[in-house]
């Protein structure tokens, strides 16, 4: 009887551990109200808690860098793919192949080489509130952004910290070539109010009117008008670059069975339209079967440039171009 009891005993201790096991810690880099969605939402799914915090894409490569021998968090969800494509490439990030890998849009995998999971994709642009713009014209151009009429007018993310503004410098230097695209960064410099961490946040200065001009992700800027403030967005006529945001399982994730379970969950129609329905984050969706929501950005009407998904994944690219900004552009007095 004893022995029965014991038995029993360590059989509850190990089923309460594997239970403790089961959670998820997920490094969230799309905007903070998707983010808060998943957990309950995949919670009610499959049992799993999960745990997140929302970090953008730079923050969030230099986070999983810095943890590479300690592991914190399972899987990386959401944020622009170059960092994502760094992370499988420097081997801190793991490939998976997800049970619907065939279900996901066969561009999306092609372009970038099929060397992480295409999560979403969504194109740059300008949001503009046209009364803040205080008389000037609308910027119809990337070169019309040097315009002094639009001084202090413009905001744009901070390259260091923001996956969509390392997105806008790669998407100059493929339009302009490296040189003349850093003379335009100079006097776009001049122009700009405010870099910030975040990809999302100059739509919001916008919104708000201090100021009239923010470069960033078309997606966020529809959600922004969405919310009902004043703005408009469109692709500047030279073209755009743009972004397939990735999800990722981290190498060595701490919980990795349910980090896989999330990625298969996440991926799934039923989950990817939480995006839409819950988070207000209007991505086109890498699932085929996925209904893309009506406010998502066509990109049949966008004029998007062939983006250079296998350079700007690359790291050396990534480090000097980060730090020719850092030295060249960032200092200038404005
Ligand atoms: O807000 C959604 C979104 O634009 O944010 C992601 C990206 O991480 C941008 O954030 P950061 O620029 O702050 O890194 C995009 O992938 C996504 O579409």
């Amino acid at each position: 009887m004893a022995r029965i009891l014991l038995a029993l005993v360590a059989a509850l201790a190990l089923v309460a551990g594997a239970a403790q096991a089961q959670r998820v810690n997920l490094l969230c880099s799309p905007d903070l109200a998707w983010c808060e969605a998943l957990g309950p939402a995949f919670t009610e799914a499959t049992g799993i808690p999960l745990d997140f915090i929302r970090v953008s894409s730079q923050d969030a490569l230099a986070r999983i860098r810095a943890e590479a021998a300690n592991p914190v968090f399972d899987v990386w969800f959401g944020g622009t793919g170059d960092p994502h494509l760094i992370a499988m490439r420097e081997g801190i990030a793991e490939m998976y192949i997800p049970t619907v890998w065939d279900e996901l849009i066969p561009e999306l995998k092609s372009v970038i080489n099929e060397e992480y999971i295409p999560l979403y994709a969504g194109a740059i642009g300008f949001v503009v509130n046209e009364e803040a713009l205080g008389g000037a014209p609308l910027p119809r151009t990337w070169r019309d952004l040097t315009d002094p009429a639009y001084r202090g007018l413009i905001a744009m993310p901070d390259p260091t910290s923001s996956g969509t503004a390392y997105t806008t410098l790669a998407t100059l230097i493929q339009i302009f070539g490296e040189d003349e695209a850093f003379e335009l960064l100079e006097d776009i410099h001049l122009n700009i109010a405010q870099y910030t961490s975040s990809g999302a946040a100059p739509g919001q200065l916008a919104g708000r009117g201090e100021v009239a001009i923010a470069v960033q992700f078309m997606h966020d800027g529809v959600k922004f008008a969405a919310q009902g403030f004043p703005l408009t967005t469109y692709a500047p006529e030279e073209g755009v670059g743009y972004e397939i945001g990735g999800i990722t399982l981290i190498a060595n994730a701490p919980n990795r069975d349910a980090a896989i379970e999330f990625i298969e969950w996440a991926l799934t129609p039923e989950a990817q339209a939480i995006a839409g329905q819950q988070g207000e984050s209007y991505q086109i969706q890498s699932n085929m079967n996925t209904e893309q929501h009506p406010l998502a950005p066509d990109f049949d009407e966008i004029n998007l440039i062939e983006y250079d998904f296998d350079r700007w994944g690359d790291p050396e690219v990534r480090d000097r171009i980060l730090t020719r900004w850092l030295n060249e552009i960032f200092p200038i007095p404005r």
